[in-house]
């Protein structure tokens, strides 16, 4: 399929390395598609669905010990420890390349080695990467099949170059100890052993995507973001664009496919879903912050999708969707999960395989569980989404799950204070990564298990491209949507709901909205929070803007100790911001 010199070379390095039975090129085609899934159901790989219910869909089990990202075990493999910082872990190259090179060895024995060739961003745009995975798993084929643009096109476009990232993918054995992600960036190499799940093996993503692409953005001056984009369209038919950057499971897609109220849809108001989980942004021609999304497809939570918190991510798995450690439906061979209906099936398998029929007592789905969504499939998918020049971006929103902290929306000072705003980002811990759920830990940016490099430097490129950027900068928002009362419920109604904050902030980008300052920034006046057809006080509402002043000097307690981890890589701008913060507290 390809002359490329350093692609062969690799695969014959690797293949000589990891010793399959057989080498298949994935070439795009839906006919070796069809073939790739017929052969993974009859093997059990996958189960193929209800094709009148469910189209195209198939369900997949991956191991019990093996159902979410394992930052423990994710290296950033720079030669020099310092790069890496203190927020990644880090094992020397040469080490890292022989342990895993230990496990791999052979490890395709009697086993296929796919070779797939994908890019991020649409071939032949501007932002577009180009990379190649091998595995030895039909799961993963097919992921970075929807996930990613996928086949001959991509060698095409990438010709005899040699600027193309290179992911080696090793099932082996699924064991938890032996099981490693680690990221070459000075090699744009990724090899991942002895894991299947999404976020482990679906090189395109979090590996490619974010850790190998924060590298190549510092060192080409654009920016890798865990971002959703979307546009909002007005009743005049203009489109604003918003990037937003919440942890993991903090609601992304949700936000990114938002359905906004009927009052705002009898007056004309739209979202259009660019993407959902991440942004690579550059500076455009006229001086603006331009954003793609590189993905071509969704990897969602399932738990809590449904048709009234999120219709067009449920639209979107009707059809060509991988399911992965759902409820399997046994009476229609279709899949369930918590929060999906209040019908659980009462003759089904949970998400391990075994008999569950609704048990009360434990949950059908695993809390992770995932659909893995072709974009095409989304009824609001942006007419901009295969765009090669992306979309202007007006606002940048950081967010996370605070019970008390931060208000509902609060807008920075300036592009400076938006990058420490986001440097002191923190959120309570969810099921999609391995470990204690609803411990407070700063995620700067979102980015903590994504950053290649060292947290500090990543800090000073934000205010690089901030100067790069000047007055054409984004404004930069924090949202809560995750309050608590006193009985531990969300106070504000989230969801489609978020429109009505949506609108404040892009009429604050517009210069249309007033707000009130705090020593955090600004919030808005109540009255400016649209609260029409909704079932919540404006006493509510002010309470949720609230901002605590004895919980934030707790909280620059915190982030006084977070910063210290830095040392003396910390920007003297956000060390000059914490100090601006302290001192508005007084
Ligand atoms: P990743 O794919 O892991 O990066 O997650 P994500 O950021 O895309 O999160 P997602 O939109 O899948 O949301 C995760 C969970 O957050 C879901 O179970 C939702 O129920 C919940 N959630 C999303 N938006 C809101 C909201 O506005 N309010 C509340 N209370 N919950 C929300
Ligand atoms: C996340 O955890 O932020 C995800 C899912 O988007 S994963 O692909 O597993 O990283
Ligand atoms: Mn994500």
């Amino acid at each position: 399929m390809t002359n490329n010199k350093s692609v062969l070379e690799w695969i014959e390095d690797k293949k000589a390395l990891v010793n399959p039975d057989k080498v298949v090129w994935i070439d795009g085609s839906e006919e070796q598609l069809e073939a790739l899934r017929a052969e993974a159901c009859a093997t059990g790989e996958i189960i193929k669905l209800n094709q009148e219910k469910l189209p195209g869909c198939y369900l997949h089990r991956t191991a019990v010990n093996d159902v979410a990202r394992v930052e423990h075990r994710t290296f950033i493999c720079s030669d020099k420890e310092e790069d890496a910082g203190p927020t990644n872990h880090w094992m020397a190259p040469a080490d890292a390349y022989k342990m895993l090179y230990d496990i791999a060895r052979g490890s395709y024995k009697g086993r296929t080695m796919y070779v797939i060739p994908y890019s991020m961003g649409p071939v032949g745009s501007p932002f577009a990467k180009y990379g190649i995975e091998l595995t030895d798993s039909i799961y993963v084929v097919l992921n970075m099949s929807i996930m990613t643009r996928v086949g001959q096109n991509v060698l095409d476009a990438l010709g005899d170059s040699d600027d193309w990232v290179r992911g080696l993918h090793c099932k082996c054995e699924i064991d938890e100890e032996k099981r490693y992600i680690c990221h070459f960036p000075q090699d744009n190499t990724i090899i991942s052993v002895n894991s299947g799940y999404g976020g482990n093996v679906l090189l395109g993503k979090k590996c490619f995507a974010l850790r190998i692409a924060s590298n190549l953005g510092r060192n080409e001056g654009w920016m890798a973001e865990h971002m959703l984009i979307l546009g909002l369209e007005n009743p005049q038919g203009e489109v604003k664009y918003i990037a937003a950057a919440f942890p993991s499971a903090c609601g992304k897609t949700n936000l990114a496919m938002l359905i906004p109220p009927e009052l705002y849809r009898k007056k004309g108001y739209k979202v259009w879903c660019v993407g959902d989980d991440i942004a690579w942004m550059r500076v455009g021609e006229d001086g603006r912050l331009w954003a793609v999304n590189p993905e071509n497809g969704f990897f969602g939570v399932a738990p809590g999708t449904n048709m009234k918190s999120n219709p067009n991510a449920l639209i979107s798995t009707q059809k060509g969707t991988i399911f992965t450690n759902v409820v399997h439906n046994l009476d229609d061979n279709t899949v369930w999960w918590e929060g999906l209906d209040k019908n659980p099936p009462t003759n089904s398998l949970n998400w391990k395989g075994e008999v569950w029929n609704a048990d009360p007592e434990t949950k059908g789905a695993h809390p992770n569980s995932r659909f893995t969504a072709p974009a095409k499939n989304c009824p609001c998918v942006s007419p901009e989404f295969d765009s090669g020049k992306g979309v202007p971006i007006s606002a940048i929103v950081f967010g996370g799950r605070r019970a008390k902290t931060a208000p509902l929306v609060y807008q920075s000072r300036d592009w400076e204070n938006g990058v420490f705003v986001g440097s002191i980002m923190a959120s309570e811990t969810t099921a999609a990564a391995t470990g204690a759920v609803g411990v407070v830990r700063r995620d700067p940016m979102a980015m903590l298990p994504f950053c290649g490099y060292h947290m500090a430097d990543y800090w000073a490129h934000w205010l690089e491209m901030g100067k790069k950027l000047g007055d054409k900068a984004p404004k930069i928002f924090n949202v809560n949507w995750f309050r608590l009362d006193d009985e531990g419920h969300f106070i504000w109604p989230g969801f489609g709901d978020n429109m009505r904050v949506l609108e404040w902030i892009i009429d604050r980008c517009e210069g249309k909205a007033d707000a009130v300052e705090t020593p955090i920034g600004f919030v808005p006046k109540a009255e400016d929070i649209n609260l029409e057809e909704l079932d919540l006080s404006l006493d509510t509402l002010k309470s949720l803007l609230e901002v605590d002043k004895d919980l934030w000097n707790t909280e620059a307690e915190g982030i006084e100790e977070f910063y210290q981890k830095f040392g003396d890589k910390l920007p003297e701008e956000l060390k000059a911001q914490l100090d601006g913060l302290k001192a508005r507290l007084k």
